[in-house]
């Protein structure tokens, strides 16, 4: 007796050569094509349901892999039985299954289901899926809980104007911009705590890396010292998912074509107002207290691509363009922001945790403290120093995975045009 393996997929390519039928299969979860070879001689009875089969339909293939490999396309597999359990009934597919033909991101985003048939497209979400597992990992190991915040929230989450508002029964309620508020009360009651979680931003930004629905991972961690804490938190989680895809997703990487290594700790911090220099050197002038714009990071970005890096912090950046909860030094703020290749990935910092303080940057910045008062309520129940950071899960993937577009790395992206599928 032999085992048999039973392997689901979809027809990708079928060839047909007479007495022979090649039927290329990507099974189960996996990214490695398959390659049914039905022989009319061995089986005819297979052989007839391959020679009927249609491209594109779900079958179940029982058999065996062949005991020499020959074909580059795929493993080779010898079927013993194929049950057709849905067959493509559409005439125009909208995509070339076998992957020869490109297709444009439209296509690609209108039909993901179909395109994730495909061994490339497949990779990306398994990776994606990974660097997740990778993050609670390395949270769990660090001491950290999981939480969950809400996303309809009765003020806009960080008093910026760029939230989605919507109807809440009598009242007017917002889609969470990010858990900032949330996070920093719950340092009211837990030390170290981190969200894997959507954002909702209502920028009607149309460009390659904004999305107005993207996901964060968010830490924020009570009784650190300043934001230097944060900072070597942050490098650490990187370097572990870095180090794990290349461990766990070879095959993945190896289809997307991507050679991933571990960058060395510390990664550089470059002082705000060394950017401004490095920036002036190539003939770019920005005035002090001005924000970095995609122009500039990427500048940033080659000049440090120049020196063999990728990942590095800026910090030291004028309070006058960080949000309200940063704190403060002077004209300056304990912020950072950690780049990669020219885009933001994340930013952080330590917060202010002195209510006086925090209700002072609130006025500063032109916020009515009355509309946080929920917040600042927990200032008032000895608020240890605290901070943490948001790194964005498509932006990371972008840079790790050299995606040119961040809708390449979520299923269903929501931007300015796309609220279906
Ligand atoms: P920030 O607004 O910088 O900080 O967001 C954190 C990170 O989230 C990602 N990101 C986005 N990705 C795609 N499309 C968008 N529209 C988008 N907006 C943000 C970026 C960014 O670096 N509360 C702070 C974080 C903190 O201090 O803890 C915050 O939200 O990668």
């Amino acid at each position: 007796m032999f085992d048999l393996e039973t392997l689901c997929g979809w027809i990708n390519e079928k060839k047909d050569i007479g007495g022979i039928v090649f039927l290329t299969v990507v099974p189960d979860n996996g990214i490695k094509p398959i390659v049914a070879v039905c022989k009319k001689g061995r089986n005819p009875e297979v052989w007839k349901v391959a020679k009927k089969l249609k491209i594109g339909s779900a079958v179940r293939i029982d058999g065996q892999y062949a005991e020499t490999q020959i074909s580059k396309k795929g493993l080779e597999f010898i079927p013993c039985k194929i049950v057709v359990v849905s067959e493509m009934s559409e005439e125009k597919i909208p995509i070339d299954f076998s992957g020869k033909t490109p297709f444009l991101l439209d296509t690609k985003l209108d039909y993901r289901y179909l395109t994730l048939r495909l061994p490339r497209e497949r990779a990306i979400f398994i990776i994606r899926s990974e660097i997740l597992k990778l993050a609670r990992e390395w949270f769990y190991k660090n001491g950290f809980i999981e939480v969950h915040t809400p996303k309809l929230c009765g003020a806009g989450a960080e008093g910026g104007a760029t939230v989605f508002e919507l109807n809440y029964f009598e009242k007017k309620a917002y889609l969470a911009q990010s858990p900032q508020l949330y996070k920093q009360m719950l340092m009211s009651g837990l030390e170290k705590v981190f969200e894997i979680t959507p954002y909702f931003r209502a920028e009607k930004f149309s460009t390659t890396r904004h999305l107005n629905e993207s996901w964060g991972i968010d830490m924020e961690v009570g009784f650190i010292d300043n934001e230097e804490d944060i900072m070597r938190l942050l490098e650490d989680l990187i370097v572990h998912l870095v180090e794990g895809l290349a461990e766990r997703c070879s095959k993945e990487l190896k289809i997307l074509n991507v050679k991933l290594k571990a960058p060395e700790k510390p990664f550089p911090r470059i002082k705000y107002d060394e950017v401004l220099e490095i920036l002036r050197r190539r003939g770019v002038e920005i005035e002090w207290g001005e924000d970095l714009g995609d122009r500039e990071e990427k500048i940033l970005g080659e000049e440090m691509t120049k020196s063999g890096i990728d990942f590095y912090f800026i910090t030291k950046y004028p309070w006058k363009v960080k949000p309200f909860y940063i704190m403060r030094e002077n004209y300056l703020s304990r912020s950072f922001d950690l780049d990669c290749k020219g885009l933001e990935l994340a930013s952080g910092g330590q917060r202010e945790h002195r209510i006086n303080e925090l209700v002072n940057n609130m006025l500063e910045k032109g916020l009515n403290p009355k509309d946080f008062e929920f917040y600042l309520e927990a200032f008032r129940y000895a608020m240890p120093p605290h901070g943490g950071y948001g790194l964005g899960v498509e932006r990371l993937m972008m840079k790790l995975l050299n995606l040119e577009n961040i809708r390449e790395a979520i299923l269903f992206p929501r931007d300015r045009w796309r609220l279906v599928p």
